[in-house]
């Protein structure tokens, strides 16, 4: 069945209403097409013309199984063969002549990290989200250190963060928890909430709107499944009661899925990360950081570690009760952190080159 694509390029923009969509009130609504519950933007149609996707329509993944990739579509539900260049949220145009030839589409956006134990590989989490809700309890789970680098991932990403503060109505008295959430950057809305119920779909609304992609992403038994089911109004999510004792989770989702709410957004939620390390975000670091990157710019030496050095006008900050040493320490570990990952990153793939040229050479004295 071809399918008519031309509202989905950007000559002729967004799905135009049809008569039979005027609300009973005399408001006009327009019809949200499938593609666009997906969250289909000009930022992808701007990447194809109309003949190559009736050729190869959109699909965006959903989910991703070692045995492959769950593909949406206008029509279409697939499994494509695995790939490591791909994640969930992103988009490609689908060959159903040859399903592992379709294309990828450029991303908007990418959250990664670098990736526990010994290989270290860099882990796509996320492609083309436009909010990401970090969330966390109002409970032990709260950790400014680790938001600090949740919100660095967004930034670097140049996602827009937002923090949830969950489990509010188990909390006495959640200001505090507030307060220094705030305090992690001024580019940040932090919101308070009980993810059980009605209360997300009215505090979320703002960023989900139809054809926007959010994501949940936090530790686990912090509420991300719930919030989930909130938005949609279903239980498709499950969730499971946390520990009482330290109030950790049991790692009850075990895979990222990207749900598709009709007439709404399209939300990710993502199992609960035992640790995010942070690589390649040197920017997201110094937003997230910006007054003590602006200090750092009156240090006498350009390549000042905020140590020991004399001239040092983060430490003189210090001195004075401007700057929280605590937040300077901080800042500190991840810079540090940033530079060791992202250097032996360089320096694998500079080795891989390395290797790449070594077999060449092999290959040719063989052809000599
Ligand atoms: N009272 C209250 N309970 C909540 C709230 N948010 C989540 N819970 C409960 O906390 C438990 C864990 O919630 P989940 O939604 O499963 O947590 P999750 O973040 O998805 O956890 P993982 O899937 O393990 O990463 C469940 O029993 C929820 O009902 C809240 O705001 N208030
Ligand atoms: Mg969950
Ligand atoms: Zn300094």
């Amino acid at each position: 069945m071809s399918r008519d694509y031309s509202k989905f390029t950007l000559s002729t923009g967004k799905a135009d209403a049809k008569p039979g969509d005027v609300a009973k009130s005399g408001t006009p609504k327009p019809a949200l097409s499938v593609l666009q519950e997906l969250g289909w933007q000009p930022f992808y149609a701007q990447q194809t013309d109309i003949n190559e996707l009736a050729e190869t329509p959109p699909v965006r993944v959903t989910e991703v199984h070692r045995s492959g990739l769950r593909v949406l579509g206008d029509g279409i539900d697939e499994m494509l063969p695995p790939r490591a260049d791909a994640t969930v949220g992103d988009w490609l145009l689908f060959n159903h002549v040859l399903p592992s030839a379709s294309r990828l589409l450029d991303r908007k956006s990418v959250i990664q990290r670098r990736a526990a134990g010994h290989d270290r590989q860099v882990q796509l989490i996320a492609a083309n989200i436009d909010t990401a809700f970090v969330v966390t309890s109002c409970n032990a789970d709260f950790n400014v250190a680790r938001l600090e680098r949740y919100v660095a991932l967004a930034f670097e990403a140049e996602v827009t963060p937002v923090i949830l503060l969950t489990k509010a109505d188990l909390c006495d008295d959640p200001a505090d928890y507030v307060e220094q959430a705030e305090a992690i950057s001024n580019a940040l809305t932090v919101l308070v909430l009980d993810a059980r119920g009605e209360e997300p779909k009215v505090k979320l609304a703002p960023w989900c709107k139809p054809g926007q992609t959010v994501a949940f992403l936090g530790s686990s038994g912090v509420g991300k499944s719930t919030l989930t089911n909130a938005l949609s109004g279903t239980e498709s999510a499950a969730t499971q009661e946390i520990r009482e004792d330290d109030a950790k989770g049991r790692h009850t989702t075990s895979h990222r899925q990207l749900h598709i709410l009709p007439g709404s957004c399209a939300v990710l939620d993502t199992p609960g990360m035992r640790e995010i390390q942070l690589t390649d975000v040197g920017a997201g670091v110094a937003e997230v950081f910006s007054e003590l990157d602006d200090l750092a710019g009156a240090c006498r030496f350009s390549d000042c570690r905020h140590e020991t050095e004399p001239g040092c006008a983060v430490l003189a900050a210090v001195a004075t009760g401007a700057v929280d040493i605590e937040r300077l320490a901080r800042w500190r570990k991840l810079l540090a952190e940033d530079r060791h990952n992202s250097a032996s990153l360089a320096e694998r793939r500079s080795k891989d080159k390395a290797f790449g040229k070594m077999i060449r050479q092999v290959k040719k004295n063989k052809v000599k």
